[in-house]
């Protein structure tokens, strides 16, 4: 397969709809996900059995299989087991760095004001099984919560005749407290609403297909979602300096998660940007994933872009907001400076994007479809509330009591005016007057 250079200057609007508009395409499953969702809340387990025989072909006995996680982990490969430590140790330490301090400081005389982070009580994650069963996403989305603090983490994976061992061994490895057979937008619903069997969480989080995506949508607002995160996606910005061969394997990598990903380079040099396409080509043709590769690179929001300069190249991955951006270019650090909309960062040539998909210790569950415009991936602040705390001395409250009085009067909420009222009458300070 080939795949041709564009230029940045030659797209029209419906290329940039294309690029900057990408859509989790939930659509066409919207009006399904809202009918299982309604009847695993109405119905709870009874349904989700059901379902779980229409769309997985399996008939479940116990729903929760917390105990074959642990199973799983005492049989598995020793070399695959200490890999998935591996990882779940370094994305454990990462995430621990995260964890906010409480703190509390006096901003004017007696005006004590300050913040406290406390876990949610119960979270629910979404594993995903199947073809996309990842050892590497149960880490991604159990140990931030258990960093957190959270005390109780469910999981829900899709079932499967055979379950994908490595998979469920990362579950027990990350911590998990329940987990649960069940996937698509009936897991959804049951973590939402909770069943017989599974219990009722406050925040779901993880990625999933377009049901799961779709199931989040429908019942957000019931319940907290992290996020709606659709198929992969990269931009890699590289100069005259990259090498293509490194560029193009960024963008394969990610093109062999789903025909539906969005790979895109962009360059300010035409030779290295006719080099990374013909080394594209080269590497989905000789890889395993040729088909889904192929697909990913045909797609709209995919290609080989040359810009006029290194800034057109900055606008253009602004725009996008991509969920990963890699970085391969002489002044990477400067270039980033100008960058405020990505998911997760990659700088230099020896910095591939796997290494955050399974081990430096980042999380690979991030915003996708431009979402990181408005928010982060998944972190311990994910699975953190917080709460303002405040205390005031009579000296602080008399030096804010006309500001209160004279704003409470002007909303006509008397009792708020006359809660200072009371208090500045009582400690014989001057009276503020209506
Ligand atoms: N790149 C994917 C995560 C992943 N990669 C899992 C390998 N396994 C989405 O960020
Ligand atoms: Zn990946």
């Amino acid at each position: 397969m080939t795949t041709d250079v564009r230029e940045i200057a030659d797209l029209g609007p419906d290329d940039r709809v294309a690029f900057f508009e990408r859509d989790a395409g939930i659509e066409s499953v919207r009006g399904d996900v809202r009918e299982i969702v309604d009847r695993v809340r109405e119905e709870g387990d009874v349904a989700i059995r059901e379902f779980t025989s229409e769309f997985d072909g399996v008939e479940v006995g116990n729903l929760e299989i917390t105990d074959e996680c642990e199973r799983a982990y005492d049989e598995l490969d020793p070399d695959l087991r200490e890999a998935i430590e591996t990882a779940a140790a370094n994305v454990k330490e990462f995430h621990e760095a995260q964890i906010p301090e409480d703190w509390r400081r006096e901003f004017s005389n007696g005006r004590e004001l300050g913040r406290r982070f406390r876990p949610i009580d119960r979270v629910g994650v979404y594993v995903p099984g199947g073809e996309a069963a990842y050892p590497s996403s149960a880490i991604m989305g159990v140990v931030p919560a258990v960093v957190a603090g959270v005390e109780h983490v469910s999981v829900v994976t899709p079932p499967a005749d055979e379950l994908n061992p490595a998979t469920l061994a990362a579950i027990h490895i990350a911590g998990a407290d329940a987990v649960y057979s069940v996937g698509g937008a009936q897991a959804i619903a049951a973590l939402a609403y909770g069943s017989e069997s599974i219990t009722r969480v406050q925040k779901v989080v993880g990625p999933g297909n377009k049901w799961v995506t779709a199931a989040k949508a429908a019942v957000r607002g019931d319940v907290e979602i992290d996020f709606l995160a659709g198929p992969s996606e990269i931009v890699v910005v590289a100069d005259e300096t990259a090498d293509p061969t490194l560029v193009a394997a960024e963008l394969v990598a990610q093109a062999e998660h789903d025909p539906n990903a969005s790979v895109v380079a962009v360059t300010d040099d035409a030779d290295t940007a006719t080099a990374i396409a013909d080394a594209v080509g080269e590497q989905a043709n000789a890889s395993e994933r040729e088909d889904v590769i192929r697909q990913a690179l045909e797609n709209d929001a995919s290609g080989v872009l040359l810009a006029r300069s290194m800034s057109e190249a900055i606008l253009f991955t602004e725009e996008y907001a991509p969920e990963h951006l890699s970085i391969i270019a002489d002044d990477d650090e400067s270039l980033l400076e100008r960058i405020d909309s990505a998911g997760s960062v990659f700088l230099g040539p020896e910095t591939p994007v796997a290494a955050g998909d399974y081990a430096s210790g980042t999380n690979h569950v991030l915003p996708t479809n431009g979402g990181a415009r408005v928010t982060g991936g998944l972190s311990v602040e994910t699975f953190l509330r917080s709460t303002t705390v405040q205390r005031l001395s009579s000296d602080g409250l008399n030096e804010l009591g006309e500001t209160i009085t004279t704003l409470a009067d002007a909303e006509g909420l008397d009792a708020h005016a006359n809660s200072v009222r009371v208090r500045l009458d009582r400690s014989g300070a001057e009276t503020v007057d209506d």
